[in-house]
């Protein structure tokens, strides 16, 4: 089976360093065709830097990197400094990028990539707030029938918020791009943080990635030292859930991942539980499921796939 072609569209973020890190790791299975950045956990201007900063930390100056959005569709951007540092990618003290930043706006990017390939050969992989797919969709409809499927991490169930007590961040800063997205009639399979809380670096798990000795296991470790200051004050758990690495991870072992077949809609209107992800889990409404909404991980394959690709750089 040849590597699947994807678009990484990420706003850097230590997470999403780390997914970034394996799907540059796994040519087998993934061929990253490129890299969008979009304002999210921290403003564009440094999620642009940090995706070049974790390329370069693989070894792979080819990639190429777009901006592309730097706010939300119809809302002011909500950052995310308080779990990422103020650099987005604080722990690790990392070199500036020589690589430079692609000239085409990301979401051209996107339309162009779409637009190049055969309907369904390209799968879209978001990792932060998805106002480059929704304005990508938006702008050029013709590309929606074109993506295989959308692999993102975002929204919640059954642990319900993180940003506010109803709202997954990713979803919560830019609903009415995730409403687009979910209505889309493209495939979606969701890492909510139903799943991404089941995926923690405990402190055995981070000695692991130390233990690597390189510069990309090393890097890792602190980045995940970093922001697991954060969430085990925040949540009491034994560790840092490493959220968007299960997208990834998802590409390349999907039998690691069960989740069911639901209808997945977004509160855009009312301010209390705005970004909501209104999961229909139990099949209580008769709506059209239209995403595979992911509940279990097995762990310890995460973590030792993860160990295991992240070797290799
Ligand atoms: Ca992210």
């Amino acid at each position: 089976m040849s590597a699947r072609k994807i678009i990484i569209d990420t706003d850097p973020g230590q997470d999403d360093a780390v997914a970034i890190l394996l799907a540059l790791a796994s040519p087998e299975e993934i061929d990253v065709l490129g890299i969008t950045a979009v304002a999210g956990n921290v403003p564009l201007n440094l999620t642009s830097k940090n995706a070049r900063i974790v390329c370069e930390l693989a070894g792979k100056h080819d990639v190429k990197v777009y901006e592309g959005c730097d706010r939300p569709m119809g809302r002011p951007l909500v950052t995310a400094e308080h779990v990422h540092g103020k650099t987005g990618l604080d722990g690790p003290t990392l070199p500036d990028p020589v690589m430079p930043v692609q000239d085409q706006h990301g979401v051209d990017y996107i339309i162009e990539t779409l637009r190049a390939h055969d309907a369904g050969t390209v799968t879209l992989c978001p990792l932060g707030p998805l106002t480059n797919i929704g304005t990508a969709f938006t702008k050029a409809p013709d590309i929606i029938e074109k993506v295989q499927e959308i692999v993102l991490m975002g929204g919640a169930y059954f642990e319900v918020g993180n940003i506010t007590p109803a709202a997954e961040f990713n979803i919560y800063v830019d609903p009415q791009a995730a409403d687009i997205v979910f209505k889309s009639g493209v495939p979606i399979v969701v890492m909510p943080l139903d799943v991404t809380h089941k995926a923690l670096v405990t402190k055995p798990r981070n000695d692991a990635f130390r233990a690597l000795n390189t510069d990309v296991g090393i890097a890792v470790a602190q980045m995940t030292d970093f922001f697991e200051r954060f969430d085990k004050e925040k949540y009491g758990s034994e560790g840092a859930p490493l959220h968007d690495p299960c997208v990834t991870a998802y590409l390349i072992k999907p039998e690691l991942f069960s989740g069911r077949h639901i209808n997945v809609e977004i509160e855009t209107q009312s301010e209390l539980t705005m970004g909501m992800t209104v999961a229909d889990w139990w099949g209580v409404t008769g709506r059209d499921a239209n995403a595979l909404f992911v509940g279990e991980v097995d762990a310890d394959g995460f973590f030792s796939l993860l160990k295991e690709r992240l070797a290799r750089l």
